[in-house]
């Protein structure tokens, strides 16, 4: 019998105000059902299930300016910051199904943000055209951008943690005028579904890696939104767009990730099991993400067989 030589901490985050329908707080759930905990125990993990956060929800919420639920986004993910603190020590870190985190940047200073979605979510206050903070979350974190940044009740204790360099995105596809600009004039490498058409998720991926690691190496927070899938394989999910990354190209980038043997932590969002038109389609969503979790962690398609040391000999 092997050691297990790795551990896996889980934790989830049942929360929806980071915008306005609701559901994606019962992601965690369903994607628990969908097997995960077993799914990363197959995979001789030793699984932390630090279950799920409980957020108080706060009454008295104004809009700030046009920032919807800002106290309630503010607090849930300070409570979640704590938690990942805490699960960071443990091991590996799954945090399923936020809005924002502060990440672990504290624990690690070096790390850098592979961030796969349809959307850029980095809108400012005074860029969103929504008010919802899940669109919001990386202009919170890039340090480039905290002079635009006004003081939003809840997000006091939030300091801002990476560079523009220290970021790459794949899969957009829906991006707003405002954070277009802030791609464009911070300089911060993405790859759009055009790019993933023109080079292929191969390239991608390695012009992503000589991005963040050709310098050193150090530890990756992966941030992967459902909806960066096609919505034909994820379509319970708030904010679907036409175009998505197939199922090869979502699991190869998880692949890849999993082979730089740095992934730290990483998040699964807007898995939302109320707005899958059926059961099946809310099935599927989760099993996808179950999947997704399960190759970033080293699930392979050729098969890996820890326990098995020799071919069983003929009796
Ligand atoms: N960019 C838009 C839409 C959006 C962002 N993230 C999601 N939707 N899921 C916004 O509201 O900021
Ligand atoms: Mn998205
Ligand atoms: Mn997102």
């Amino acid at each position: 019998q092997q050691s297990r030589a790795q551990s896996v901490a889980v934790l989830g985050a049942p929360f929806s105000r980071g915008q306005k329908r609701r559901g994606v707080e019962h992601g965690p759930k369903v994607i628990r059902d969908a097997g995960l905990i077993e799914r990363l125990s197959g995979l001789d993990y030793s699984v932390h299930d630090f279950g799920d956060l409980n957020f108080h929800h706060l009454e008295k919420d104004e809009p700030y300016m046009d920032v919807k639920f800002p106290r309630n986004v503010g607090a849930a993910n300070k409570m979640l910051s704590g938690a990942v603190s805490r699960a960071v020590g443990a091991g590996h870190t799954l945090v399923i199904n936020l809005l924002y985190v502060k990440r672990h940047a504290q624990q690690c200073p070096d790390l850098c943000l592979i961030w796969v979605d349809a959307h850029a979510d980095v809108n400012t206050p005074m860029t969103s055209p929504s008010g919802n903070l899940h669109g919001q979350p990386v202009a919170f974190m890039l340090k480039e951008l905290q002079d635009k940044m006004p003081d939003i009740p809840g997000f006091s204790w939030m300091k801002p943690c990476l560079s523009s360099s220290d970021l790459v995105y794949i899969g957009l596809r829906d991006v707003d005028p405002g954070e277009h600009h802030i791609l464009k004039n911070l300089g911060i490498q993405y790859f759009t579904m055009r790019d993933i058409d023109r080079l292929g998720i191969q390239r991608v991926m390695e012009v992503t890696f000589d991005h963040l690691l050709a310098r050193k190496q150090r530890p990756i927070h992966l941030s992967f939104d459902i909806d960066a899938f096609d919505p034909s394989l994820a379509p319970a999910t708030g904010t679907p767009v036409n175009g998505g990354l197939t199922y090869r190209e979502g699991i190869y980038i998880t692949e890849e990730i999993h082979n730089t043997g740095l992934l730290s932590a990483m998040d699964l969002v807007e898995v939302n099991p109320v707005l899958g038109a059926t059961q099946e389609a809310v099935e599927a969503t989760a099993s996808l993400a179950v999947d997704v979790i399960a190759s970033s962690l080293g699930q392979t398609r050729e098969g890996a067989h820890p326990s098995i040391d020799e071919i069983p000999p003929a009796k």
